[in-house]
């Protein structure tokens, strides 16, 4: 290695910090190379490297169990010929989308024009999978959500809790395995000296005097991101990832992935063996016992290049709250899993997700710098049943625009069933039930607008739309905890198969979800460790 280089890979290390360090444990610690083989036996299968996948995993291999994660995405360690492993939110191109030919962006307009384009197809890291009511936005590869979502990492209040998850001890929850998710996620909270005076978050300081000014509680929202880092960005003593606008399609630098987290502290254990570009097609008992599990490989253009058939004594599925109901509703319908529970596919929630911008007067600026990672939010659940993200609109130039995700607690749940005509799996969302969800979102912002005379945007969703009403970032339920499962993620009638992902949440956690799925998984897999292994 010539010196130039050694100098910078040590420079970029300290610069980086804690943040890459666990990135460099996983390259140093990786087990056994090389994709799942046709024919193979193995003890543990899991399906879906995202928050549940990884929680399984690390837990079973430091009992000493060896694990085959099996993921339909790419792996995302390797960078494109621009030298950077993911692509810019603002310049999408064939990384951005799952096997899609153009854009299909949340966010799709802006100053009342479209903004898709047209991309090669690839299998790309965000998924925007449609059904009739509803486009489910979906991370795709190693690390599942974890790398494209915002790193919100929210703990719900312990008031919620029982409509979350009602049948789980929340004394357990908030006494263990909530903290215990919480630290192995690397969770941290934006320092509120420098959130007041940077001017990256100055999109979310007008957020907050507006919120208070109308009397809503303001909360700072904990984050994955490494702040120090973030504060390096903003000091311009490292390359910018948040401050260049990376999130959607991947953060380059300080985000704390699961690659970061879990699961390097899985590889490292040497026992965890990863198959990208590997898609679980069916399971279904096998004759000496365990299951028989069919798998794809894919191409990067979506084409099955190989179809694999493995025995596993254990098959964990951790595909998310669409991937695993999917699997799961198709095998019951085509007879794979005759024993499975009527509650399958039921439950199914959008965590009363729901999009809107106010536009600001001229003398509230948002900043023309912002964040990609949001920090803070609105908090109106027992009032009005709505937590609102003060989310960036991170297009590099100044647009006086306050643009919010809000959660909601919507009622309507939805169910997947098996269409054997289209030999696919339908969702009965419809769109019409969002209007619950706007309900309450309005009863913070038609309260900030008239305080401030204010009105809504209505040109970031389409033409004279305020509502980005058609989509939702966090899916759940489908194979929910205690119904289609036992308490713990037990498929019943099935011995040796467990749901451990968001399928398991009744549709809605109140607030931003994986901190939810990482402590409930925590907590089962502790508990299947303990008794059926
Ligand atoms: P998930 O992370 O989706 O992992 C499932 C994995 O299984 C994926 O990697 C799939 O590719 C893979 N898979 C699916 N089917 C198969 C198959 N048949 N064979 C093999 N592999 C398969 O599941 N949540 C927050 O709490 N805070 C946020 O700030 C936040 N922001 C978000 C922003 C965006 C744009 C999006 C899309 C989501 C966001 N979320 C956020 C939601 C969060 O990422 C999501 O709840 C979790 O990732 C779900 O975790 P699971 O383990 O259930």
């Amino acid at each position: 290695m010539n010196p130039s280089r050694r100098t910078f890979i040590a420079t970029g290390a300290s610069l980086l910090g804690a943040a890459v360090l666990p990135g460099r444990a996983a390259a140093a610690g990786t087990a056994a190379a090389g994709p799942i083989a046709d024919g193979a036996r193995v003890p543990v299968l899991v399906i879906g490297t995202g928050y549940g996948g990884s929680v399984a995993a690390l837990r079973l291999a430091q009992a000493g169990v060896e694990v085959h994660m099996i993921e339909m995405g790419m792996a995302w360690d390797t960078p494109g010929s621009d030298g950077k492993i993911f692509c810019n939110t603002r310049e999408p191109d064939y990384r951005s989308y799952w096997l899609r030919t153009r854009t299909k962006a949340p966010l799709n307009y802006f100053l009342g024009f479209p903004i898709d384009r047209d991309i090669p197809r690839h299998t790309g890291i965000l998924d925007a999978e449609e059904f009739a009511g509803i486009t489910v936005y979906q991370g795709r590869g190693v690390g599942g959500g974890s790398l494209v979502n915002g790193g919100m990492a929210v703990t719900p209040k312990r008031e919620n809790f029982a409509a979350v998850l009602p049948s789980v001890d929340a004394d357990e929850m908030y006494g263990v395995y909530y903290p215990r998710a919480n630290s192995g996620l690397g969770v941290g909270l934006v320092d509120p000296a420098w959130f007041d005076t940077t001017a990256c978050y100055q999109y979310a300081r007008v957020g907050r005097k507006h919120a208070q000014r109308s009397g809503f509680p303001f909360t700072f929202v904990p984050d994955v991101y490494d702040w120090d880092y973030m504060k390096q960005e903003a000091a311009g003593t490292v390359p910018q990832s948040a401050l260049a606008g990376e999130i959607l399609y991947g953060n380059n630098q300080g985000k704390k992935s699961l690659q970061k987290t879990y699961l390097a502290r899985a590889r490292a254990t040497g026992k965890v063996t990863i198959s990208p570009l590997h898609q679980v097609t069916s399971v279904a008992p096998a004759a000496g016992g365990g299951y028989t599990v069919r798998i794809d490989q894919l191409a990067t253009d979506g084409s099955v290049t190989a179809a694999k058939t493995v025995t596993a004594t254990r098959v964990f599925f951790a595909a998310g709250s669409v991937g695993t109901s999917k699997l799961l509703v198709k095998l019951k319908a085509t007879g794979a899993l005759p024993g499975l529970d009527d509650e399958v596919g039921k439950g199914w929630g959008d965590n009363g997700n729901v999009m809107c911008g106010r536009a600001n007067h001229l003398w509230d600026p948002t900043g023309k710098l912002q964040s990609a990672i949001p920090c803070a939010g609105i908090d109106n659940w027992s009032a009005g049943g709505a937590f609102a993200e003060v989310a960036p609109l991170p297009t590099g130039i100044e647009t006086y625009a306050s643009f919010y995700l809000s959660i909601t607690n919507t009622p309507h749940r939805a169910q997947f069933s098996w269409n054997a005509a289209t030999g696919k799996v339908d969702l009965s969302w419809q769109t019409a039930w969002k209007q619950t969800s706007i309900d309450m979102a309005k009863t913070i912002f038609d309260k900030i607008n008239a305080k401030e005379g204010t009105i809504y945007r209505t040109d970031l969703f389409g033409v004279y739309k305020i509502w980005g009403d058609h989509l939702t970032y966090h899916p759940l339920g489908g194979a929910v905890l205690n119904r289609a499962t036992d308490n713990y993620g037990r498929l019943a009638g099935h011995p040796g198969l467990y749901v451990i992902d968001g399928s398991l949440i009744p549709g809605n956690t109140t607030v931003n979800p994986f901190v939810t799925i990482t402590a409930l998984a925590e907590r089962n897999i502790e508990k299947i460790i303990a008794t059926d292994l």
